[in-house]
């Protein structure tokens, strides 16, 4: 545990976050903020995080044996199935009130950027604009060949859909494990690490690379940096500040108490 990190103790719903002082000076100051989401966001937004167990059918698999180039040419309508069992999950989901604060911070600080991995979209449903999906968005279907777009694939529950193009299979257009992250939204959240004076990590375990690597670049690079998330991960011990608890309940708290919003 490093020796200036302030350690909370679990949340509870009851309790209204107390901000460090020092804290409170660097939100108010801050002009270039960066804040990195997880799966741990959208899970108030009845998602499941990437690592709770899946359930039902989808008990029986890991997601990341789901999401990988390879799993899709082995079993194409598997893959896609369990896409679409998501996609359905993130087409009728709300953003939360984190979501919700995330998008008022963007109106308070000059330079917000907000960089998700996740690919349910409700940040931008929630009103934020500078949105990089690191990881692409489950709602979008691309063409696995000639990477045609179509949002009216028609009936999928024999075979998955083929490109109207060229005949190639569709697919989700989320980056899977082993796929390289898109060059521009990776770059600019590389520059947003740089440029920033404090770095959120929110909801997010933290393991999988490149997005787990900017939270310890920003700290290297002298940001200062807050995780909000429910459980301790391998970013705690290095963040400057760290709130154990539910980004719904700390986000809405840590704004009112900032910026009064
Ligand atoms: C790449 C889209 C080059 C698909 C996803 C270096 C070291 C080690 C490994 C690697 C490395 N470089 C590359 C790798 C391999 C790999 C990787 O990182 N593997 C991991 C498993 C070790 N990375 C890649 O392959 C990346 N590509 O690097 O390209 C390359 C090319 C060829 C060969 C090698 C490399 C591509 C990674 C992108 C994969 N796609 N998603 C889909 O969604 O189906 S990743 C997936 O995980 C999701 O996007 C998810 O968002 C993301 C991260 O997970 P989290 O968001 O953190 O979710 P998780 O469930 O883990 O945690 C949620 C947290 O929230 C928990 O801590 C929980 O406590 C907390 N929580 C829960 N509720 C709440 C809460 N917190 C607050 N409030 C709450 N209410
Ligand atoms: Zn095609």
């Amino acid at each position: 545990m490093c020796a200036d990190c302030i350690h909370y103790p679990n949340w509870t719903d009851a309790m209204m976050i107390t901000l460090p002082p020092e804290l409170i000076t660097y939100l108010k100051k801050a002009t270039r903020v960066a804040a990195l989401t997880g799966a741990g966001v959208s899970q108030e937004s009845g998602l499941r995080t990437f690592r709770d167990a899946q359930a039902g059918l989808w008990a029986q698999y890991r997601p990341e044996d789901l999401a990988t180039p390879g799993a899709f040419a082995r079993d194409p309508k598997l893959v896609w199935d369990w896409y679409a069992h998501r996609r359905e999950s993130a087409k009728f989901a709300k953003p939360n009130a984190g979501h919700y604060a995330l998008a008022a911070m963007e109106k308070y600080i000059p330079e917000f950027t907000l960089i998700t991995q996740n690919v349910d979209g409700l940040h931008r449903v929630a009103g934020s604009m500078n949105v990089l999906e690191l990881h692409g968005n489950i709602l979008n279907v691309r063409c696995s060949e000639c990477g045609t777009f179509d949002d009216n694939w028609g009936d999928d529950s024999l075979a998955v859909p083929r490109c109207k193009k060229c005949n190639g299979l569709m697919r989700p257009d989320v980056v899977w494990f082993e796929e390289s992250l898109p060059r521009a939204q990776l770059d600019a959240a590389v520059n947003a690490m740089h440029t920033c004076q404090v770095f959120f990590s929110i909801g997010t375990s933290g393991v999988v690379h490149p997005a787990s690597a900017l939270a310890h670049a920003a700290k290297a690079e002298g940001a200062v940096v807050v995780e909000i998330n429910a459980e301790p991960t391998p970013l705690t011990a290095k963040a400057d500040f760290a709130f154990h608890g539910k980004s719904g309940e700390i986000l809405p708290d840590l704004v009112k108490a900032v910026w009064g919003g």
